[in-house]
């Protein structure tokens, strides 16, 4: 049985990925309803967060998770208290690199803090991308000098 009835937890949830996934299995076993709180391109401006997939997008997949029963924005860092008294939140739950920092919460409902999963993040997956783009770009430069070679050699 688990042990509150609804929890929410905030996030941009770009490229969704294997660790937020296992964020949202645990938070699962610790609240029959969970509450994600998306957000908005605007708000990840305001975080300095630079995102791939538009919010409709991000949204609409977290949506899909078969562990989520709401979507709403995150607009701004004020919005939690308000979200845990509109959404009648039991807890706030988040992955451990932001231990701590919603403890002021505590007075208004539990705050727990779940390990990370390791080796998988939003930034690891674009600097994948990137590496490989480069890798492409060096190998098609290359490949470009031997075909203008050939073709020099056949003029
Ligand atoms: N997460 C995780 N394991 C990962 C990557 C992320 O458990 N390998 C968790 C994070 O700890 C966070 C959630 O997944 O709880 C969403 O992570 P991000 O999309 O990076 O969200 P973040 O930028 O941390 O935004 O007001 C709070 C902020 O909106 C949180």
């Amino acid at each position: 049985m688990a042990k509150f009835k609804r929890a929410i937890t905030y996030g941009t949830f770009d490229m969704f990925h294997v660790g937020h996934l296992e964020l949202l299995k645990r938070i699962k076993n610790h609240a029959e309803e969970i509450v994600v709180a998306v957000s908005t391109d605007d708000f990840n401006t305001i975080k300095g967060k630079k995102t791939i997939i538009p919010y409709a997008q991000r949204a609409q997949i977290v949506e899909a998770i078969r562990y989520v029963d709401r979507v709403i924005p995150e607009h701004s860092w004020e919005q939690k208290l308000e979200d845990i008294r509109k959404y009648q939140i039991d807890a706030l739950i988040m992955g451990d690199d932001w231990e701590g920092k919603f403890d002021f919460l505590k007075p208004y409902c539990e705050v727990i803090y779940l390990p990370r999963t390791k080796d998988i993040s939003s930034t690891e997956l674009k600097e994948t991308l990137k590496a490989i783009s480069c890798v492409n770009v060096r190998e098609l430069n290359h490949a470009l000098e031997i075909l203008t070679r050939i073709k020099e050699n056949l003029e």
